[in-house]
C-alpha cells in the first residue's frame, strides 16, 4: 500500500449513474441559465441585427428570473457532481491517448468556469464585488468558454451517460448490497431537494406568490420606499442638489425639427399615460407598479422626431454605470414607454428616480434609467 488514501474514495454513492444523472441536470440548468443569459447580455448590449421586442412587457421579468434560479439551483448539483466524480480527478496514468487529453483538459476550463460563474453570480446578486475586474464582462465571458468545455463534455461522456442511465442493473453488481442503491437515492435526493429548496427560498423575489419564502432572497420585491426596492439611491447617485433644482428641464434635442425644453410643469401639463410596468433587475427581483407620465412617443412627435428614430437618455448623474440609456425604434415608439412622474399615484421617491425616470416594456432594470433630464434622438 502506498501512502495514498484510497479508501476515503470509496462510496456505493460514487458510481457512473449518479454522475450522469447529476451531469444531466446540471447540462440542462446551465444550458437554460446560459440562454437566458445570452438574451439579458443580447438586451443590455444591443448589436446592430438585433432588435429587442417590446412584448410581452414582462418578458424579461421572466427570463430574467429563470437565469438567477437555474444558476441557484446548479450550486447543489454542481457541488455534487464533482464530489461523485472526485476519486477521478486522480486517475493514473492521467489520460490515455490524444481525445481522452483533450476531454481531460478540457475539464479545467468546464470546471474553473462553472465555480466561477456560479460564485459571480451569487456575489452580484447580493451587491457585492470583491473583485476588481467588470462583472458583467467576466461572467459573460467566462461563460462562453464554460459551455464550450461543456460541449466537448458531453460530446465526450455521450456514450457513457447512455449506458449508464439507460441501464441501472448494469451498475449494481451481484456483491453490491442492497444498501447501496438505496444510500445512492437517499444522495440524489438531498441534492434535488437542496436544489429545489435553495430555489423556493430565493424565487419569492420576483414570483409575488412565494414571496413570504424568499427568506434567502437578498431583495424583498416590496422593501423599500413607494414599497419596492432600490439599487442605487439618490444620494449614491450624487443627484440629491440637481435633482431639486427649481430650474430643473428635460431637454430634447438632437435630430428633430424643434429642440424643446420642458419644465416640471409642462410634464405635468400634458397628457399622462399609464401603465403597470415591472422594473425586473437582473440581480433576479422583480417588482410591478403602476406608472404614470408622458409618453417618449410623445415628446417625439412634439419635437417633429422621424418615425424612425431612436433616443439615447440621459440621467442627472454625472458619475458611474447606467447614466444613459438606449431606445431602440420599437421602444421609442411604443405606446407604454414613459418618462414618468408618478407612480403607485405618488410624485416619484427621490430614489426612484424623481423628478422623472424612463419606465418601457421587456427592459432589463438597469435600462431604466432614472433622474432623466436629456433625450438624444436620432
Ligand atoms: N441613473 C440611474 N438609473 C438607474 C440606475 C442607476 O444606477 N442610475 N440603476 C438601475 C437599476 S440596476 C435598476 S434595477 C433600476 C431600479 O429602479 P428602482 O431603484 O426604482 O427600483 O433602476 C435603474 N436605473
Ligand atoms: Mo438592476
Amino acid at each position: 500500500m502506498n501512502g495514498f488514501p484510497r479508501v476515503q474514495f470509496a462510496s456505493p454513492v460514487r458510481t457512473e449513474r449518479t454522475a450522469s444523472i447529476l451531469g444531466l441536470a446540471l447540462g440542462v440548468t446551465f444550458g437554460i441559465c446560459f440562454a437566458t443569459g445570452l438574451y439579458s447580455h443580447l438586451l443590455q448590449n444591443q448589436p446592430p441585427w438585433f432588435t429587442a421586442p417590446a412584448r410581452p412587457a414582462g418578458l424579461y421579468r421572466v427570463t430574467q428570473g429563470i437565469h438567477v434560479a437555474t444558476g441557484i439551483a446548479s450550486i447543489p448539483l454542481l457541488f455534487a457532481k464533482l464530489w461523485a466524480v472526485f476519486p477521478k480527478l486522480f486517475r493514473w496514468p492521467p489520460f490515455d491517448g490524444f481525445l481522452h487529453a483533450v476531454e481531460r483538459i478540457a475539464l479545467v476550463p468546464l470546471v474553473g468556469g462553472s465555480v466561477f460563474e456560479l460564485l459571480t453570480g451569487v456575489a452580484n446578486i447580493n451587491l457585492w464585488y470583491p473583485w476588481p475586474f467588470s462583472f458583467r464582462t467576466a461572467h459573460y465571458w467566462v461563460a462562453w468558454v464554460t459551455i464550450g468545455a461543456l460541449v466537448v463534455h458531453i460530446a465526450a461522456k455521450w456514450s457513457t451517460t447512455r449506458r449508464a442511465l439507460a441501464a441501472p442493473v448494469a451498475n449494481t453488481s451481484a456483491s453490491e448490497a442492497p444498501a447501496a442503491a438505496t444510500d445512492r437515492r437517499a444522495f440524489l435526493g438531498t441534492v434535488f431537494g437542496a436544489s429545489g429548496l435553495l430555489v423556493l427560498l430565493t424565487v419569492g423575489q420576483t414570483v409575488r406568490p412565494l414571496q413570504k419564502l424568499a427568506l434567502l432572497a437578498p431583495r424583498r420585491p416590496d422593501a423599500g420606499p413607494q414599497g419596492f426596492p432600490v439599487n442605487r439611491t439618490a444620494a449614491a447617485a450624487g443627484v440629491l442638489e440637481a435633482a431639486h433644482d427649481p430650474n430643473y428641464r428635460l431637454v430634447v434635442e438632437g435630430r428633430v425639427k424643434q429642440r424643446l425644453e420642458l419644465s416640471l410643469d409642462d410634464l405635468g401639463g400634458m397628457h399622462q399615460h399609464d401603465a403597470v410596468l415591472p422594473i425586473a433587475c437582473v440581480d433576479g427581483w422583480s417588482a410591478s407598479q403602476h406608472w404614470s407620465g408622458v409618453p417618449v412617443r410623445d415628446l417625439l412627435r412634439m419635437a417633429g422626431a422621424r418615425d424612425d428614430a431612436t433616443v439615447t437618455v440621459h440621467s442627472l448623474q454625472r458619475h458611474r454605470a447606467y447614466r444613459t440609456s438606449e431606445l431602440d425604434v420599437a421602444q421609442a415608439h411604443d405606446r407604454d414607454t414613459l418618462l414618468a412622474l408618478r407612480v403607485g399615484g405618488e410624485p416619484l421617491h427621490m430614489d426612484h428616480g424623481y423628478p422623472l425616470r424612463l419606465i418601457g416594456p421587456n427592459r432589463p432594470g438597469v435600462l431604466q434609467a432614472k433622474w432623466v433630464t436629456r433625450l438624444v434622438i436620432r
